[in-house]
């Protein structure tokens, strides 16, 4: 297969993102799998043509079932808010639609296992967007985990703090609706670094966590969409429905002890996703706002250099770096979304699942449910229980 044809349903932040990866991919990754922009989704036809000349697709529908029926498309992309991943998940998978979902892959954990269970009894492949593991720094720990160069893994220790709803006039936007986001800072933000811990230390065996809403409720304005939605003179008042912020602590199956925080009140945070861990031989740290950066420390480094090194994980041996700028020249966000469906591609073209997979979505949601079910009765939570 020399192209794989997308229909993609959103055209919003991760709309945007997933139109610059597909649109550049074929210019920095010309051995891959080319993505063919076919049609875009969206409910609103002025905003979404808009988007579709923007974001260079051929065309623009305005009910997504519409892109099931057509022999011409390949994949369906889902980047629409949460509540929509359910239901477009399971019609594409009966469709024999391979997918892409944006994460949380669901609003509970039942919901994440239907689509995982569609999605296999159709045979299709499907993607889980965790796109932050794919940053050349995060590689570069999980290969120095993998080849044993950080040694037994105590501690993970990982943050996703942002400060964009601090502001008691911030509009009601959707992601403060639990029944559209399924939950707040935890399952937005908190879904990343769970997944990230999964990725480099291992899978969950408990949790505890807390959380708080501490704005209740908020104007109801005209533009409710986005992480710059503006508040306007309306006087109106909604409940917020969702956790502005989530602290939990973790067991490792093998071992390791976990603390993660994710919040939107972390004023002066605006994307701080991040990480450290701690092993036997080593410890390595991460950052997204510094992402082209991973500072590492060997305890059999000599005693007079002992301490945290950066490096800059920009250069060819660095996982996709040889694709893209000669070395030191950096990369962006947008680029974890690339590597993402370079991913993608690779693992159609190639007829193996690609990875994180809808399995990844569930494991993460299992977490997910865990932690709230701790909060709401007060108690460690073991996720075998999930
Ligand atoms: O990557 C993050 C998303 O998953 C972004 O920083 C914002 O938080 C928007 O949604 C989530």
């Amino acid at each position: 297969m020399s192209q794989v044809r997308i229909g993609m349903v959103g055209y919003k932040f991760m709309g945007k993102a997933h139109s610059n990866a597909y649109r550049v991919l074929p210019m920095f990754f010309p051995n891959s799998t080319v993505p063919q922009m076919k049609a875009i989704c969206g409910r609103n036809q002025e905003a979404l043509e808009t988007a579709r000349k923007q974001f260079g697709w051929e065309e623009a529908v305005t009910d997504w079932r519409e892109l099931l029926k057509r022999d011409d498309i390949d994949l369906i992309d889902i980047n629409a808010p949460s509540d929509a991943h359910k239901e477009i998940a399971i019609a594409a998978a009966r469709a024999g639609k391979h997918i892409f979902c944006e994460k949380p892959l669901a609003l509970t954990l039942s919901d994440a296992r239907e689509m995982l269970a569609e999605a296999e009894a159709a045979g299709v492949k499907h993607m889980v967007g965790f796109n932050y593991r794919f940053a050349p720094a995060v590689q570069l720990a999980k290969k120095l985990i993998d080849e044993g160069r950080i040694g037994k893994i105590n501690h993970f220790r990982g943050q996703f703090l942002q400060d964009w709803i601090m502001d008691p006039q911030f509009p009601l936007v959707w992601r403060l609706q639990k029944e559209i986001a399924g939950s707040g800072s935890l399952g937005d933000l908190g879904a990343h670094v769970i997944d990230m811990a999964r990725y480099l230390v291992g899978e969950f065996s408990e949790v505890i966590g807390m959380s708080e809403t501490f704005i209740k409720e908020r104007p109801i304005a005209e533009n409710m969409t986005g992480l710059s939605a503006k508040g306007g003179s309306s006087t109106e008042m909604g409940q917020v429905t969702v956790d502005d912020a989530t602290l939990m602590m973790a067991r490792f199956e093998n071992g390791a002890l976990g603390s993660i925080e994710a919040t939107r009140f972390a004023g002066g945070h605006r994307c701080t996703n991040g990480f450290e861990i701690n092993g036997s031989k080593g410890s390595v740290r991460f950052d997204f706002e510094r992402m082209n950066e991973l500072e590492v420390y060997f305890t059999d480094d000599a005693e007079d250099v002992q301490g945290f090194r950066r490096v800059l994980a920009t250069d060819a041996p660095h996982a996709y770096m040889d694709a893209w700028w000669p070395a030191g020249h950096t990369i962006g966000y947008e680029h974890t979304f690339t590597h993402e469906m370079v991913e993608l591609m690779d693992a159609i073209t190639n007829d193996r699942q690609p990875v994180p997979n809808f399995v990844d979505g569930v494991k993460c949601q299992e977490v997910l449910e865990a932690v709230e079910r701790s909060i709401e009765e007060r108690r460690w939570v073991a996720i075998s229980e999930m």
